[in-house]
């Protein structure tokens, strides 16, 4: 029987995470959700899980002592795996302080009450022991390393003669890149904007409890997640709620960004492979080998609902635009992003060797996956952008 703290379990990637385990171990879990419910959260995402009875929801904020030690001294938690996060780079750039606040000092307020609740004695060195089977995992991204460059213009095959990118990319001969170097463990932390700069604020404190008071700890950085639950002001959601409405589509600079993108559920399986497998103190990068250009991403999400309004007519009665407005025409070029990483590519070799994951979503499905939940879940899409959301977005565009 394991108790975990999921913290941020209304948002995308902890809901998925959530829906995952609660699947997976059956009767042998108790998971409390922790989550202050921001524009970002929401309690429609995860309607089923909370009738669970394995599940206990807090509403509040990962940075409240008072409220987190109360967990730990209620519940024997095991795990814990802090998703809860300001997730969005946009909104970092209008408002950096917050996510200092959350990102940063929640992150070091869970880590304190789980060291004080987890603690046994210290050794003869003064290091604090724990109880066994004890592990603070933390939701790190690609994005504290910085930016890579794109040293081709156009998609670039490389053929995979590594045995080790062969079990990442099971089934491809070639992976498809734009640039010469990736993303390892061991690449320089050079985060740029505020949201990574405050990530990797949240790296580095949950690094320090392990050096200097051997925390029992995990870090995984994965590339950018896709599929169910996403909100709707992250580029893949956005796009196909746009296309739906027939508004414009805005494509920041020219587009050329690369981003390596990675289906949720391959995101959470490897968090649970972490978890439990995972070497303690150890950092885990997760990705794909899955890079495109935001244009070809935006371009391929329109030629795929306009093949399923075409393939399926039953999906037409939630275009709020007529059929024949679903093409490149909406695409428009609007402001960069200020200081916008150009390129994102992980080397999930180590998480590959030592723990056996792959991801297990080819893009193409993944993508067209995700696209029939979004038609189908309308009504999820209604509800989260009827609150605070819908306030930024009006001043956002
Ligand atoms: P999200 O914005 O969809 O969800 C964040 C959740 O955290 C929401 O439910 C929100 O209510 C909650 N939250 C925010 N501040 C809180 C606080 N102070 N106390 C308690 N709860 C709070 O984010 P996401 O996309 O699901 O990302 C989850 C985690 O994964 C984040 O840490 C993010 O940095 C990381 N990550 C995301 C991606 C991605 O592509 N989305 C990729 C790599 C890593
Ligand atoms: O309207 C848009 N137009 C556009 O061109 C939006 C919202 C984004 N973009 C571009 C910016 C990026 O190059 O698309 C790319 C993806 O943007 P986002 O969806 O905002 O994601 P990104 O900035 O890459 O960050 C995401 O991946 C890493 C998550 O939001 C982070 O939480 C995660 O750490």
């Amino acid at each position: 029987m394991r108790t975990y703290l999921v913290t941020g379990a209304a948002g995308f990637i902890g809901a998925n995470f959530l829906k995952y385990i609660l699947v997976k171990y059956g009767e042998d879990i108790k998971v409390i959700v922790l989550d202050k419910l921001t524009y970002a959260g929401n309690l429609g995402t995860i309607k089923n899980e909370l009738k669970d009875p394995r599940v206990r929801f807090v509403k509040g904020d990962i940075g409240n002592t008072e409220l987190v030690s109360q967990i730990f001294a209620d519940y024997d938690i095991d795990f814990v795996v802090n998703f809860a996060a300001e997730s969005h780079v946009d909104r970092s750039i209008t408002n950096p302080q917050l996510f200092l606040e959350t990102n940063i000092l929640g992150t070091q307020n869970i880590l304190n009450c789980a060291k004080i609740a987890w603690t046994t004695g210290t050794d003869k060195e003064g290091y604090p022991t724990y109880r066994s089977g004890k592990k603070y995992l933390q939701v790190s991204t690609d994005e504290v390393y910085g930016s890579l460059s794109k040293d081709y213009d156009e998609p670039h095959l490389l053929v995979i003669e590594d045995e080790v990118v062969k079990t990442v990319v099971k089934g491809r001969t070639k992976i498809q890149t734009y640039g010469k170097k990736y993303f390892t463990e061991e690449t320089p932390l050079d985060p740029r904007s505020p949201y990574s700069a405050s990530k990797t604020g949240a790296d580095l404190i949950v690094k320090a409890y392990h050096e200097t008071f051997r925390m029992p700890i995990n870090i995984t950085r994965c590339s950018n997640n896709y599929g169910p639950y996403h909100f709707p002001e992250k580029l893949i959601p956005l796009i196909i709620k746009n296309i739906l409405e027939g508004r414009l589509l805005p494509v920041y600079g020219k587009g050329e960004n690369v981003r390596d993108w990675l289906y949720v559920e391959d995101h959470a399986k490897a968090i649970d492979m972490v978890l439990n497998k995972g070497r303690i103190g150890e950092i885990y990068n997760i990705g794909g080998f899955n890079e495109e250009q935001n244009i070809n991403i935006v371009k391929l999400t329109i030629k795929t609902i306009a093949r399923l309004m075409d393939e399926e007519p039953k999906y037409r009665k939630v275009l709020k635009t007529d059929l024949s407005n679903i093409n490149e025409t909406l695409i428009t070029f609007v402001g960069d992003r200020l200081g916008h990483d150009m390129r994102y590519a992980i080397d999930p070799s180590k998480i590959a060797k030592e723990l056996g994951w792959y991801p297990e979503t080819p893009f193409e499905k993944g993508i067209e996956k995700t696209i029939r939940w979004y038609l189908e879940n309308q009504d999820w899409v209604e509800e989260v952008i009827s609150g605070d959301y819908q306030k930024y977005y009006e001043q956002m565009y």
